[in-house]
């Protein structure tokens, strides 16, 4: 390929002088170069090639037993003020992290190659789209960047002679945790990634470039850039409404942007398209409505869980073509996953690479899983049956509703609406969840994560909500805002809701509340649907359970208020008034009420 940009073909000769490969390729995204790569690939055991007869095209990987999910506390904010960063992320003056990682970088490619990855966010030249180059020196990662994102000639040349990109380097380099950072450098578009080959910590384009990066570049440039799926539901009348929803890391946005409607829904009519999983990028269009793309161009999502009766656009959508990652290899060359297709195997290989038996434990007791519950595949979004025909438009889709939750066994209800945009905006950035497998940390503990941007902001939060409601302003069509809580528990620890395809039941609220053809109750926290508004026909659930959905416990809110304000003492004077006063007006209506 003849690189005409001399700015890129600089900056690449520099990385490599630091990193010094013995070898740069430039990446064109063509098959016979993919077909090269998994050769390479195969030959050293990076990755291993399934049975392709019953899984064409796909592929295996294995990461090291310390890399496994994003590492949250090795990754920061290097503006060249601290205060640029805030409070909830962690951060280094750009020079001190440069210098640091530098020496990290320091010929750790060497007797590696060094790929030169061009990939589009969003459909190559829509003017909503933003360019990156990855270097790397996996070959895993060039395979999930193929399908994650639009990779290739056609990006290089769109970006011409003289285009933006944001720079971004990865290495393996020892994959040692002592030496981990992930690194952003909003003000110089630049990202540094050293030391992980897992997932969110490698592949640039998703949370480093896609959310970090991005929600830097929209405040700046007045869009949004967020952790949210986006999905369009159609009405038996035709008539298709899209919604974005924030949820954090393994808190249900794959499940819920491939959902198929439950038989008594699907009967009248209800259709549900996906446009995408984890990230929106969303502008106000000349209509004065919101738009939102898919930046994305592949799935890369949670393993385990994931079933023909959870999520059969899923299964079907990782079929062929597919890289799983650290999730239990059989002996015959296919893949297995806890509470995935059938029952476990009767052994096989499991994330670890050691033999595995089901049942098994280790020396403390503990039963030992196959896969790791944080164990993903990466699977191209055209293969997904329930793919919306708009996912190529250069302006994406009109967005009805904002949907926020959280994983919460007990507080938030079913679902509720705010009162208007500020009020959203509170409700977003009041929002909690129990930690997931998704981030190292103590599993099960209950953390703020305000619009599930907590680890994905690349700025000051408190200026993010200043963000989300200027933004408001600017939004002449509105989207609705609601919270949903598909994870109440009862007193027993079950969930109380069935969740995943009879999520559909609470999206018709929702749509109906959008089209103003639904009436709603007034609560302290918002609209909450009249339990007759939420249809429960055919649904195995007992009916007191809607009840105890619904229900409002007014102590256990105080009490939440309270940790709350705890929470937003650390934004300091950088909480918009705005917020505060949510805050103020809902402990408020609490204690009017009797
Ligand atoms: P990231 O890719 O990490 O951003 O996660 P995600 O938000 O896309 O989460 P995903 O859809 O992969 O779901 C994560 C886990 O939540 C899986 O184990 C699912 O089985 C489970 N889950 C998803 N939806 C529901 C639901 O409606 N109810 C219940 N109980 N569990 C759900
Ligand atoms: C998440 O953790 O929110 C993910 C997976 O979507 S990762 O790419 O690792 O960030
Ligand atoms: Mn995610």
């Amino acid at each position: 390929m003849k690189i005409i940009h001399n700015r890129l073909k600089a900056w690449v000769e520099e990385m490599a002088r630091m990193c010094g490969p013995d070898k740069i390729i430039w990446i064109d995204g063509s098959d016979t170069e993919k077909s090269r790569l998994e050769k390479e690939a195969f030959s050293t055991g990076e990755v291993i090639q399934l049975d392709q007869n019953k899984l064409p095209g796909c592929v295996y990987h294995r990461t090291a037993i310390n890399d496994v999910a994003r590492t949250e506390n090795l990754t920061l904010i290097c503006t060249k003020k601290k205060e640029e960063a805030g409070p909830t992320n962690n951060w280094m003056a750009p020079e001190d992290a440069y210098k640091k990682a530098g020496t990290y970088f320091k010929g750790a490619m060497k007797g590696r190659k060094m790929y030169v990855i061009p990939f589009s966010m969003g459909p190559v030249g829509s003017p909503f789209s933003k360019i990156g180059i990855e270097l790397t020196d996996s070959i895993y990662v060039v395979l999930n960047m193929r399908i994650m994102t639009r990779i290739g000639a056609p990006v290089l040349k769109v970006l011409g002679a003289d285009g933006e990109f944001t720079k971004c380097l990865h290495s393996k380099a020892d994959l040692d945790i002592n030496r981990r950072l992930i690194l952003h450098f909003p003000e110089d578009n630049t990202i540094w990634s050293v030391g992980s080959g897992y997932g969110g910590n490698v592949l640039l384009s998703k949370k480093c470039l896609g959310l970090r990066i991005a929600s830097f570049l929209a405040r700046k440039e007045e869009w949004m850039a967020e952790h949210m799926l986006i999905l369009g539901i159609e009405k038996p009348d035709g008539k298709i409404d899209y919604v974005a929803a924030a949820f954090p890391s393994a808190c249900g946005k794959t499940n819920l942007a491939m959902l198929i409607p439950p038989e008594g829904l699907k009967s009248k009519g209800y259709k549900v398209w996906t446009v995408g999983d984890d990230i929106a990028w969303m502008r106000v269009d000349s209509d004065g409505a919101l738009w939102a793309i898919n930046p994305e161009n592949g799935f890369f999502g949670v393993a385990p869980g994931t079933n023909t009766k959870t999520n059969p656009n899923a299964i079907k959508t990782v079929g062929k073509n597919t890289i799983f990652t650290n999730v239990l290899l059989k002996d015959d060359k296919t893949v297995w996953w806890e509470d995935g297709e059938g029952d476990a195997p009767s052994g096989g290989t499991d994330w670890k690479g050691n033999p595995w038996k089901p049942g098994m434990k280790d020396k403390d007791g503990k039963v030992i899983t196959g896969a790791h519950p944080n164990a993903r595949f990466t699977a191209p979004i055209n293969q997904c049956p329930s793919l919306s025909y708009r996912v190529e438009h250069h302006h994406g889709v009109p967005i009805s509703a904002i949907i926020f939750g959280g994983r919460r066994a007990h507080l938030a209800p079913l679902v509720y609406e705010s009162f208007n945009w500020q009020h959203g905006v509170y409700v977003g950035a009041s929002m909690a969840s129990e930690r997931t497998a998704a981030q190292f940390g103590k599993q099960g503990e209950v953390r703020r994560d305000p619009m599930a941007m907590l680890p994905f902001c690349g700025y000051h939060m408190g200026d993010y909500f200043k963000h989300w409601l200027r933004m408001g302003k600017i939004i002449k069509k509105q989207p609705k805002i609601f919270h949903v809580n598909w994870f109440k528990q009862n007193k027993d620890g079950k969930f109380l809701w069935p969740g995943f395809g009879e999520n559909l039941r609470v999206l018709e609220w929702i749509i109906d509340r959008c089209n103003n053809k639904v009436d709603a109750v007034k609560t302290p926290i918002g609209y909450l649907p009249n339990p007759k508004d939420i249809n429960i026909t055919g649904l195995d659930m007992p009916k007191e359970n809607l009840e105890e959905l619904l229900k409002i416990d007014k102590d256990e809110w105080l009490e939440d208020i309270k940790n709350l304000g705890e929470f937003f003492k650390k934004f300091d004077k950088k909480l918009p008034k705005e917020i505060e006063k949510e805050y103020t007006a809902l402990k408020e209506r609490f204690n009017k009420q009797k």
